[in-house]
């Protein structure tokens, strides 16, 4: 049996943070499919894991930890790994940690469900445009600081910059992102996250791509 169990879907960025960071860390670890697109999380069993009823799930031995931000934080413990080594880049991770849960991930997550996966009744122009603006806005927040730096929260590679991962690597069309919505210290950084040995694009950590499949 894996040490780590990461309970999960292909398709979510918040749960590719955290299997990024395993696979970074070359943990024993293995996926648990959940069946999010068909309301695997809303059930009781899952609920018993997981009472804010969100994936991703961390289970390790008894420690069973939801929240990607605490995942994090966690396994750069466990691994001695992507943590920070003052107080100040502690502060620093942690602004970009809540940042992206906020802002960055959290926008992008839901515009791209809007727009790829929404029930028809629940579609809305309105709300779309509304979400697209606000996932550029974040985007663009981040651009501005990478523009002087490669890392986003020290002169190394942290969890800050695992935790803005999230949905970036995604392909670009699942959020209709157009040539007007480059952001090039973004793509510059992105390619420097895929420098780091172990990393992998969510479709191939995650199981359940394409839609319909759990391999
Ligand atoms: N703040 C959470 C967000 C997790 C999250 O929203 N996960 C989505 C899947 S990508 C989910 O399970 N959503 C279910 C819901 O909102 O009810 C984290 O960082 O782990």
């Amino acid at each position: 049996m894996a040490d780590y169990k990461l309970h999960c879907f292909a398709q979510s960025g918040h749960s590719y943070k955290a299997a990024l960071m395993l696979a970074l860390c070359g943990a024993d670890w293995e996926p648990v499919f959940v069946d999010f697109f068909n309301g695997e999380g809303r059930t009781p069993e899952f609920r018993a894991i997981n009472d804010m009823g969100e994936c991703p799930v961390l289970v390790h031995g008894d420690v069973t930890l939801s929240q990607s931000g605490v995942m994090l934080d966690y396994l750069s413990k466990q691994f001695g790994k992507f943590g920070p080594k003052t107080e100040e880049e502690h502060r620093e991770i942690l602004r970009w940690v809540l940042f992206e849960n906020h802002k960055l991930n959290s926008f992008q997550g839901i515009y791209r469900f809007m727009l790829n996966w929404a029930p028809e009744q629940a579609r809305s122009e309105d709300v779309n445009r509304f979400m697209k603006g606000r996932s550029l806005g974040a985007m663009k927040v981040l651009d501005a600081h990478l523009a002087t730096r490669d890392w986003i929260a020290a002169d190394r590679a942290t969890i800050a910059d695992v935790a803005c991962s999230g949905y970036l690597f995604y392909p670009r069309e699942e959020f209709g992102w157009t040539e007007d919505d480059r952001f090039p210290n973004i793509e510059a950084w992105q390619e420097r996250v895929k420098t780091l040995p172990g990393w992998q694009h969510p479709y191939d950590l995650m199981p359940g791509h394409p839609l319909g499949s759990n391999t």
